[in-house]
């Protein structure tokens, strides 16, 4: 009965489970089979992340995708190209510390989602912060899917900043089935994988598995 405790969707972000979709990490099925099984999995939110791609193969991407996500009405955030976010009207961006600021995204493209990504404590007195939809927390374990973090926030980080904050709270950083639900409890509003779907053989099995793993009551 461990996990018997519910907690509430955050209001602003009921969104628990969020894919992180990259071509590259794509190791079983092509990226669109991924977004689209992890989507009959009950994925909540994508993102696309396509830091290799040329901003010609990332707009066509991101058409692919949009098309995808629309059909089963889930949002998609595009990572740190605001051109690409606009012209596929997404319902979003995220951007990280060195991207362009959640104070110019909010300006350029008014009422839309921003992501924004959370390496340090002294970011959460950024002036970011007042223009962000929900902060990452980057990342909660360290990954092999990206080597240039500082360090990881772990359990008492996510809790630190539970307390800190009212946005809501995505984690992200080796988020995999066996352990998503301490980070789940610890705070986090949302998990997001790379891995754990983009390199499954059975994205929808895995997204139940992770979603399983996460209680909450319905909104
Ligand atoms: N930001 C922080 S960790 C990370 C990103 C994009 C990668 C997460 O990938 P995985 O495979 O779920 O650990
Ligand atoms: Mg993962």
């Amino acid at each position: 009965l461990e996990n018997s405790y519910k907690k509430s969707l955050h209001p602003a972000f009921p969104y628990p489970l969020y894919l992180v979709v990259s071509e590259e990490f794509c190791t079983q099925l092509s990226y669109l089979q991924v977004v689209e099984q992890a989507l009959q999995g009950g994925v909540s939110m994508v993102q696309l992340r396509e830091k290799q791609a040329t901003s010609a193969s990332f707009l066509a991407k991101a058409f692919r995708v949009k098309e995808i996500t629309d059909a089963y009405s889930v949002p998609l955030i595009i990572n740190d190209n605001l051109t690409v976010a606009m012209q596929v009207d997404a319902a979003g961006i995220h951007v990280g510390n060195r991207d362009i600021s959640p104070q110019e995204i909010a300006y350029c493209w008014p009422n839309k989602l921003i992501g924004y990504s959370i390496e340090y404590w002294q970011q959460l007195q950024s002036p970011a912060i007042a223009y962000a939809s929900y902060l990452g927390v980057s990342p909660v374990f360290s990954t092999a899917t990206k080597v240039d973090t500082v360090t990881e926030w772990g359990i008492p980080g996510i809790q630190a900043i539970r307390k800190a904050t009212d946005l809501p709270l995505v984690a992200i950083g080796n988020m995999q089935v066996d352990n998503c639900a301490d980070v789940w409890q610890a705070g986090a509003d949302s998990i997001a994988v790379v891995s754990a779907l983009c390199k499954a053989k059975d994205p929808s099995y895995q997204a139940q598995l992770l979603l399983n793993q996460l209680s909450y009551e319905a909104l």
